[in-house]
């Protein structure tokens, strides 16, 4: 217990104390000192020394997902040793909501204004495409917007987004660590001051990186009130400033409703055994559905954070996936009855985390789901990519999942580490896979009105404002490069001749009859009579990813093209071709 309050009093301490990290934070530190007397203040030291019980104060920091809300009974003492005060201090930790909890925000809320001089990523450029050969991190170098590929621009592809819960409510705080980002113009606190703050700070983050969309929970962008309708004003007030900075071309690509995080939903939202649970969780997605539309959203996104079970031994696994059902018509009747319509409606599929047993286990289970209760045409799949590996699957197999099923919608782009089995919801990097990616959705003819979200996050140790920019230049970077790869594969049609000749024997007169349902088991029998044992050719996946690689090396720096091109050249000759193979595979792994 003591190292916790330890940890949290460093923490806390740190907090006060943290450097100014931009070139203007000095002249912001003013706004976040006089903060930190409001609210931070008391509970950190040196304690003010008043009287015993002089006074009790409610202080709450909240970067985000890990709060720290500490109560502090100040002691009359003479000591000012910052430690001997420690005992004297009552704490309440939590890892709680990125918004207070109702009883503690009024006090917050006075903390400070949205005011904000100048600019809040001063000394960061207008992102610019510069081509391969920049050695800028602050440009692209395969991103280029406004370029042609296959008949589209870039842009249109990808519809780029960038996600609000990570880029400014990350705290890179894990479940052994407190936060370690300090942004410049947080000011401590979870007000509705902070929260219009951030905003401003999100819309010059959105324009200098030139993309045309955001994403958003609701409890991201407001906090809490005491009540839904509290809640429902402080989202207003929020939402009414955002769709003023988005001026006419930025537009959220889709909005969402947090029904995980506040320890109401503990059980889940619309799977919540408490009746009043799911009435809450309708009335908060009513409202998400509302301002998302206002916002002129584009999509409305349902993952199911809590929608599963810790344990079958309590639970009506029939029941609660009927209430799902029942919940999902409600967003479709309400989609109708607001005008949402040829918007599209998402469901996110993720196998487990933070329940043991997510419903929506990945892109099949989903659609089984959605087909038993007739939903099947008023939803589309948003396919996260660390969400298909946690289910065991790639990204790929999920995209095509639901592409053949009709069903891609939208893509969280993102990546998992093979390392590690959790969420770690990283910025992709890995070229190869990148492409994959990218033959789906060129085979889907592009997302829209979905499109690519970031829903990454900068790892702990990266803890400059600039490496909010770098993280998403890269992301965007290794999309455009599989973009580029995937057009470049799919024109050069060797793949596609590869597989179109896997299946030609059922190009044939009975391949034919096969698959217009007409040749039935007594026919077949007679084939194979006829026929004897079939002859079954190579599947040739050797092939596969060499003919991949020798593609994409065209795209590589020279060196690495002529490396590769060797390989492929070496492979000709049949008996090096399967070692040879691994070999370019581990190359390409460790040149990338
Ligand atoms: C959680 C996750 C969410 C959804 C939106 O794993 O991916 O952020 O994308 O609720
Ligand atoms: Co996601």
């Amino acid at each position: 217990m003591c190292w916790i309050l330890a940890g949290l009093l460093i923490e806390a301490e740190r907090w006060a104390a943290r450097p100014a990290r931009s070139p203007n934070a000095g002249r912001q530190g003013a706004t976040q000192i006089k903060c930190a007397e409001v609210t931070a203040g008391p509970r950190l030291g040196p304690v003010s020394h008043g009287s015993w019980l002089e006074r009790r104060k409610l202080g709450c920091v909240d970067m985000s997902r890990a709060s720290v809300c500490i109560r502090t009974v100040e002691q009359d003492d003479k000591s000012d040793s910052f430690f001997a005060s420690l005992f004297k201090l009552d704490f309440l930790f939590s890892v709680g909501p990125p918004t207070c909890p109702a009883e503690r925000p009024a006090e917050a809320s006075r903390c400070g204004d949205d005011e904000w001089e100048g600019e809040f990523f001063p000394g960061i450029p207008k992102i610019k495409y510069e081509g391969p050969k920049s050695k800028s991190h602050l440009a692209f170098k395969y991103y280029n917007a406004e370029e042609v590929i296959l008949g589209k621009k870039m842009k249109d592809w990808f519809r780029f987004s960038v996600a609000f819960w990570h880029t400014f409510r990350g705290t890179g705080g894990d479940p052994f660590g407190a936060s370690t980002k300090y942004w410049p113009w947080e000011d401590g606190t979870n007000s509705l001051a902070m929260a219009k703050r951030r905003m401003r700070a999100n819309f010059e983050f959105i324009n200098k990186l030139g993309v045309d969309f955001w994403c958003f929970h609701d409890r991201d962008i407001a906090p809490d009130g005491k009540t839904l309708e509290e809640t429902n004003k402080n989202l207003d007030e929020v939402v009414a400033l955002a769709k003023e900075l988005q001026g006419s071309k930025i537009r959220p690509l889709w909005g969402t409703a947090q029904l995980f995080y506040h320890p109401r939903y503990m059980h889940g939202g619309a799977t919540s055994p408490e009746v009043g649970v799911y009435a809450y969780a309708a009335a908060q997605v009513k409202k998400a559905m509302e301002v998302t539309y206002y916002l002129g959203g584009e999509n409305y996104v349902f993952w199911g954070g809590r929608e599963g079970y810790q344990s079958l031994l309590n639970t009506d696994m029939e029941k609660e996936l009927n209430h799902m059902a029942r919940f999902l018509e409600g967003a479709v009747n309400y989609k109708k009855k607001i005008g949402f319509n040829g918007r599209t409606l998402l469901i996110e599929p993720k196998p487990q985390e933070p329940t043991k047993h997510q419903y929506d286990w990945d892109a099949a289970t989903t659609a089984n789901f959605l087909r038993k209760y007739g939903l099947i045409d008023e939803f589309k799949l948003n396919i996260e990519c660390n969400h298909a590996t946690l289910s065991g699957h790639s990204c790929h197999h999920e995209l095509e999942t639901a592409r053949i099923n009709g069903l891609l919608g939208n893509i969280d782009a993102n990546t998992g580490d093979p390392q590690t089995g959790w969420d770690t919801d990283q910025f992709m990097t890995d070229i190869a896979e990148a492409t994959m990616v990218m033959f789906s959705v060129i085979e889907n003819g592009g997302l829209a009105p979905g499109g690519f979200n970031f829903d990454a996050k900068l790892r702990r140790e990266s803890t400059d404002v600039g490496d909010l920019f770098i993280a998403h230049i890269s992301g965007m970077d290794t999309m455009a490069r599989g973009l580029r790869n995937a057009a470049r594969i799919m024109e050069d049609g060797s793949i596609a001749d590869l597989v179109k000749k896997r299946y030609q024997s059922f190009d044939s007169e009975v391949g034919a009859a096969i698959e217009a349902g007409k040749a039935d088991f007594e026919y077949l029998e007679k084939k194979v009579m006829e026929w004897g044992e079939p002859e079954v050719p190579s599947g040739k996946q050797v092939m596969k990813p060499l003919r991949l690689f020798h593609l994409g090396a065209v795209l590589m720096d020279p060196i690495k093209a002529l490396f590769m091109y060797c390989i492929f050249f070496f492979s000709s000759c049949a008996c090096f071709q399967t070692c040879l193979c691994t070999l370019a595979h581990f190359a390409n792994k460790s040149f990338r």
